[in-house]
């Protein structure tokens, strides 16, 4: 039965790569939902991180961000992606990086709005980043892309400072429907545990290897063992594509792979508040971005990539 007394629904965050959609999922949920890093197309795939209070049960749909002009297979997936996600929305953001060109930023509007009818669902406009912006330029981008769009409202916020996101949250409650909760209330995403923890020390590799290297290189959760002791003991697999890549990954006497798994293990010991034992190994496997059951545990489509 519909229950009148609380609120559910899904909010999808949708814009290019690298506008903050993972760091805003994160705030707004309170919780390490969804990795972050400069680098660009961190996120592969559709992430959902839950928020719940007494009434209401948002389900934000973190997404890969759009660029103009994928070539790769794994890009293309990626995007393909993003966009067959946007009916599953009750309500959309489309959010980008308001401190990049005002033309760059009117263009990936038109990239998407191509793509998917931005208007078929109510959306705001979200203008992140606001931290590093004059206001009149923000004045100017709102102006235009409403221009655009018939957005149902505009926010300005800065994520990674906590700036107007709660006011953002607060104006969401309102337009999600009423119904009954998807999730439990303690859930805060909707992953599988061995994954989600791949996806930890895959940003740890995004944070601490340089330039393109990150992108030939994915993550599995290979054994996870819970311990009588509380503990939990963790195997994971890096795949790098090539030889010489396994060597980058190590670094000089193991020093990056350390330091990888360092960050990783307190990022997690935190997340699952217990002491996590975790053991990495390097692996080369020069097709792992091109084994359909890696994007199958994705719940990306490997077999279609015509976006
Ligand atoms: N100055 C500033 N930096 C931000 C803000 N929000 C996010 N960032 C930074 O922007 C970078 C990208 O953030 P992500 O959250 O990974 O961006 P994304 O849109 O999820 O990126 P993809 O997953 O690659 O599409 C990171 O270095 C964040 O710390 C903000 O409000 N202000
Ligand atoms: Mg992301």
């Amino acid at each position: 039965m519909l229950d009148l007394k609380t609120k559910c629904g899904f909010v999808l965050i949708l814009g290019p790569v690298n506008s903050g959609k993972s760091t805003l999922v994160n705030v707004l949920t309170g919780n390490k939902v969804s990795i972050v890093s400069p680098k660009v197309h961190t996120t592969r795939t559709i992430i959902k991180g839950i928020y719940t209070d007494k009434i209401n049960q948002i389900i934000f749909i973190d997404t890969p961000g759009i660029i103009d002009n994928p070539k790769k297979k794994l890009e293309k997936s990626m995007i393909l992606t993003t966009y067959n996600s946007f009916n599953d929305a009750d309500v959309c953001l489309f959010m980008i990086d308001s401190s990049i060109s005002e033309e760059v930023n009117l263009n990936y509007f038109d990239v998407i709005n191509a793509k998917i009818n931005l208007s078929s669902i109510p959306t705001y406009l979200v203008l992140n980043k606001i931290d590093k912006v004059k206001k009149e330029k923000l004045l100017g981008l709102s102006k235009e892309l409403n221009k655009r769009n018939n957005f149902i409202n505009t926010f300005m916020i800065s994520s990674l400072k906590s700036d107007g996101t709660n006011d953002l949250l607060s104006d969401l409650k309102n337009k999600i429907p009423f119904g009954n909760w998807l999730f439990n209330e303690d859930d805060i995403v909707d992953l599988p545990e061995r994954l989600y923890t791949a996806e930890i020390t895959r940003e740890k590799i995004f944070n601490n290897l340089r330039d393109e290297l990150p992108y030939n290189i994915t993550v599995e959760t290979e054994s996870w063992v819970n311990n009588s002791d509380g503990s939990i003991k963790i195997d994971q697999i890096i795949y790098v594509t090539r030889p010489n890549h396994k060597g980058i990954v190590l670094g000089k006497s193991g020093k990056n792979l350390k330091k990888i798994g360092e960050d990783s293990r307190r990022d997690l010991e935190n997340i699952f508040g217990t002491k996590v034992h975790l053991y990495l190994y390097v692996k080369v496997d020069s097709k792992w971005n091109q084994k359909s059951e890696y994007y199958k545990t994705w719940g990306i489509n490997f077999t279609k990539t015509e976006i």
